[in-house]
């Protein structure tokens, strides 16, 4: 007689593990931010991702689950573009993931790292599982689907090659725009500073935590690690830091008292929102 073959069973069938490379990538994609957005049309465009902004590949079982995390204030116009080019790109890296915008609360200077420190903690609130955080400004759309955003064995630096630099890495030890560390790594370094108020600097602090726990950061091939920043002008209330030039060179001392193992902050409020979860918080005052 036939002896049945085995099948699922009326559980969770078992789905493979997602390949290391992705089928359905398309390469180089075209971006522009000319024609309007509106966030109906995203939400319609995307209906796969859920609540808050969350997306799990329903033909297969990710390795690791990824937080991104965008620090924001007043760059609604700006969400709407990254919701509609990053979900579909996002998706088709078969990656488990859900969006965080930390959105600063109230008209004092601009704090970008100490927001990441704070979607961190809360992304990891909303699901323990998270084991890799995707830091991205809100203003940076990456030109290649091929840059994947997923943790590795070293902090990675996905934002290599900026229109705006002439694609190209603006200094070597650039680390602005859209970086990934692992939950391990970012514990290793204490997190991010949270002592850096308005422009510029944070990103030279973060890279300096790196090299001085040893790890090196990884980065895409300069041809698949493009992107587009949305112009902007400079933003009220996120001036230059005077002060920044002298914290850079004090990293090795602040960053033991200085990181996620410090961060004070009050949440104000959690909306699961159809493409991403806004947390606004009060994250206090430069002194
Ligand atoms: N951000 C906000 N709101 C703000 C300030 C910053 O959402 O008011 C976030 C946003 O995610 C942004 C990121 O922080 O992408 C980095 O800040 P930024 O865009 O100000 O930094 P960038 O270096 O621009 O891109 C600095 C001013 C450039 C002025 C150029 C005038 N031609
Ligand atoms: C450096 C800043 C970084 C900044 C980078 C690119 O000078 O924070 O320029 O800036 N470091 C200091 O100021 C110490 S950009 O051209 O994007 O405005 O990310």
């Amino acid at each position: 007689p036939e002896v049945p073959s085995a099948r699922p069973g009326p559980t969770a069938p078992m789905l493979p593990p997602c390949p290391d490379s992705p089928p359905g990538l398309v390469g180089r994609l075209l971006i522009e931010f000319t024609s309007p957005m509106p966030l109906e049309r995203v939400q319609r465009e995307n209906p796969g991702v859920l609540m808050g902004g969350r997306y799990t590949p329903p033909d297969c079982t990710p390795a690791q689950t990824v937080a991104v995390i965008i620090p924001f204030r007043h760059r609604e116009h700006h969400l709407r573009y990254w919701l509609h080019y990053l979900h579909p790109i996002l998706r088709r890296q078969r990656l488990r993931y859900g969006v965080y915008v930390i959105n600063q609360h109230g008209e004092d200077t601009f704090n970008r790292a100490k927001l990441l420190n704070v979607g961190f903690l809360e992304a990891l609130k909303e699901d323990a599982t998270y084991d890799c955080f995707i830091f991205s400004d809100v203003d940076l759309v990456p030109m290649d689907d091929r840059n994947l955003y997923r943790c590795g064995d070293q902090p990675r630096h996905f934002a290599i090659a900026m229109d705006k630099f002439g694609f190209r890495l603006p200094y070597a030890g650039y680390f602005g725009g859209v970086s990934g560390l692992s939950k391990a790594q970012f514990l290793r370094i204490n997190g991010f500073p949270n002592e850096y108020w308005g422009w510029g600097g944070e990103d030279d602090d973060i890279f300096n935590r790196i090299s001085l726990t040893g790890m090196k950061i990884s980065r895409p091939d300069i041809r698949i690690g493009r992107y587009r920043m949305i112009k902007h002008d400079r933003d009220k209330h996120n001036e230059p830091n005077p002060q920044r030039f002298t914290k850079i060179q004090n990293t090795k001392l602040t960053m033991k008292r200085d990181g996620i193992g410090s961060v004070r902050y009050q949440v104000l409020e959690v909306s699961r929102q159809p493409l991403f979860t806004n947390i606004t918080v009060d994250i206090g005052r430069p002194p």
